[in-house]
């Protein structure tokens, strides 16, 4: 189910609101969340804390404000935050842990959004000498976005949660697609939450909602985010019109997220006979496709494909992402393979 006749596969964040989000935003009884008097926003964060077992939680506009409240809470001027070199947070947030935190953000290699536990241990800094900023915090990616919707074990995730209590760090989760995660390894999403400090995960994207990402946390921390909030202008008034569509995504749309990994599969599979594209499905687990186009250009291939009512994204020189979602079926994925044989023949 597509709309105009475009197949957009740019991300999960272009799916519209279903009918009963928009019902429920109608409907939706709201007060002033600066006064913390909304009675949605509040029934949608005692909704997100019980969900991912956090004691609290906060609605914001966007996954970028999540992220980066958590680290103006979780480090401060001068020290210094570990996290995957091609995670979100450090390449597609501008730059906000070093421009709104004054943290030195110390990117790290990986497997597929997996940093050995030993290159954590190499580069935390105690901050005993002078000219070494202290290490303050972690953070991970859970699903990883670059690394094609790769998905973090709770395993690992629970190895990463006692490093950082043996050396007194924040361990911060960018869950954007957590629920994409825990879909696909058939857990519950509190699961892979429990061994972070916060975790930061959003609405807007496969869950469908057209506005709004939860952080949640301790009581504590959820107080100070409150104030850091307000702080960066994401203080919103009668938020209940959007936090009602959350209060929809959270219930309805997080186990239909099956589907879009079994589609994505799919689509992977289809690529990976196209000549000229390198890809693995075996590495496709949720929602997100990424393949290399070996001989063409990313752009010309891109344009081909919008000549066909496609559209893709770019993700770097020679890659190409395609992300399945709510508002792209069978038909879609069929249409998307059909495109790009023809392309590349
Ligand atoms: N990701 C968007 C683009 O910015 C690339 C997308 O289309 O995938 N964390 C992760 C892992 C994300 O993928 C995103 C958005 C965010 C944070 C930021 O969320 P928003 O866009 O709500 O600020």
């Amino acid at each position: 189910m597509n709309h105009g006749g475009i197949s957009d596969f740019r991300s999960d964040t272009v799916t519209r609101p279903t009918e009963e989000m928009r019902r429920a935003m109608y409907e939706a009884e709201v007060g002033d969340d600066v006064l913390r008097d909304d009675p949605t926003v509040l029934k949608l964060e005692e909704m997100a804390a019980e969900k991912l077992g956090k004691e609290a939680a906060l609605f914001v506009p966007s996954g970028t404000m999540g992220n980066t409240i958590a680290m103006k809470i979780a480090a401060e001027e001068g020290t210094e935050v570990l996290l995957e070199e091609k995670s979100h947070i450090y390449n597609f947030e501008s730059g906000n842990i070093s421009r709104l935190v004054g943290a030195l953000p110390r990117p790290l290699p990986s497997k597929r959004g997996v940093i050995p536990l030993q290159v954590l241990q190499q580069n935390y800094h105690a901050g005993e000498r002078l000219h070494i900023p202290s290490t303050k915090a972690i953070s991970l990616e859970n699903t990883h976005n670059y690394w094609g919707g790769a998905v973090l074990r709770p395993e690992y995730l629970q190895k990463v949660g006692e490093f950082s209590k043996e050396k007194g760090l924040h361990f911060h989760l960018d869950g954007a697609r957590i629920f994409n995660a825990a879909v696909a390894l058939g857990i519950p999403a509190r699961e892979l939450a429990r061994p972070a400090d916060s975790v930061m995960f959003c609405l807007s994207k496969g869950l469908s909602a057209p506005v709004g990402s939860l952080l949640v946390a301790r009581k504590e921390f959820i107080e100070k985010a409150l104030y850091v909030r307000k702080f960066l202008g994401g203080a919103m008034r009668q938020a209940g019109i959007l936090a009602a569509a959350g209060i929809v995504a959270l219930n309805k749309m997080v186990d239909r997220l099956a589907e879009d990994h079994s589609r994505a599969k799919k689509l992977a599979m289809g690529l990976s006979s196209i000549r000229g594209i390198e890809i693995n499905p075996e590495e496709v687990e949720t929602n997100i496709v990424i393949f290399r186009l070996r001989r063409m250009k990313v752009e010309n291939f891109l344009e081909e494909l919008k000549k066909d009512g496609i559209l893709a994204l770019g993700f770097g020189p020679s890659r190409v992402r395609m992300v399945l979602h709510k508002d792209l079926d069978d038909q879609d994925v069929e249409k998307a393979l059909r495109s790009i044989s023809r392309i590349l023949s």
